[in-house]
């Protein structure tokens, strides 16, 4: 992987019938507010096409009714310069969605670490990689041993923690939104962390304030010949942030609705494992 966004591959995976009634969500979360599984599924549906048709080659994955929280692979591996470090999900229930995700990784033809320690765990959802850097949010899900190993894995960068509370993950208000650009909500938990983060850097980033935390989860590409490509939420959902994704210049942007899956707090980046393999 050189640099954020460059990837050739996506790796995603089908909505189960149980993700309804099964999928895990935070006290509080999507209160009362049942998943639509039709609708959930077609604005899946335009989240994968929205990658095909940035040309990238993408990998579906049947969904598992075994693992209502299955859709969301990105906790399920970090994939970086060819390397797929499988993770262990720090909600048991979750663990055995990792079987599947690391025989098509080798499949591809990458190389797999797994995590055997049995006092690990770490979310994919809680690791951001700058291009740079790696970030590690420590978090109801992702401990002090998982950030050791994922350090141990990719030694070639540096790897700084930041505590996360008051959100599932890292990502649930901090991306990448362009090779030097970090996507912050606005939440005082959102504003802390990135200031901790830039605290523990030697890189400078720029940073895109977004007025609400679920929208900076967006997916950033970084297509040859076709510039800067950014999956976001829809005005629909948040039209302040909408206005502010907006304001970028040179990009193409393409809003992509995630309703349903934010009930049971799912956000664009954790639908995807996005990888490099043309290096
Ligand atoms: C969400 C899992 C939801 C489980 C992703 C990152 C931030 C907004 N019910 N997993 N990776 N979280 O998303």
């Amino acid at each position: 992987m050189a640099g954020a966004g460059v990837y050739s591959h996506a790796l995603v995976r089908g909505i189960p019938e149980s993700l309804a009634a099964g999928a895990l969500r935070r006290e509080g979360s999507g209160e009362g507010s049942d998943v639509n599984t039709a609708s959930a599924r077609e604005e899946h549906r335009l989240y994968v096409q929205a990658l095909r048709d940035r040309s990238l080659v993408v990998t579906e994955l049947p969904a598992d009714e075994a693992y209502p929280d299955c859709v969301f692979v990105e906790d399920t591996a970090v994939v970086c310069g060819g390397t797929a470090l499988i993770a262990r999900p720090g909600a048991p229930s979750r663990r055995g969605e990792v079987t599947a995700i690391k025989k098509v990784l080798s499949d591809l033809g990458l190389n797999i670490v797994e995590m055997t320690d049995e006092t690990a765990a770490l979310d994919g959802g809680d690791i951001l990689f700058t291009g740079k850097e790696f970030f590690v949010g420590l978090s109801a899900r992702t401990n002090q041993r998982g950030a050791e190993i994922l350090a141990d894995v990719f030694k070639d960068y540096a790897v700084s923690k930041v505590s996360v509370s008051g959100a599932l993950h890292l990502k649930s208000f901090c991306t990448m939104a362009g090779p030097e650009l970090i996507a912050i909500g606005s939440s005082d938990q959102a504003q802390k962390t990135l200031m901790n983060m830039q605290e523990m850097s030697e890189h400078r980033y720029e940073k895109l304030t977004l007025p609400d935390d679920e929208a900076a989860n967006c997916v950033y590409l970084n297509i040859p010949n076709k510039g800067h490509v950014l999956l976001h939420r829809t005005a629909e959902e948040f039209p302040d942030s909408a206005k502010e994704f907006g304001k970028l210049k040179d990009y193409l942007l393409i809003p992509v609705r995630n309703t349903e899956l934010a009930k049971v707090d799912g956000g664009l980046t954790c639908c995807s494992i996005l990888f490099n393999k043309t290096v």
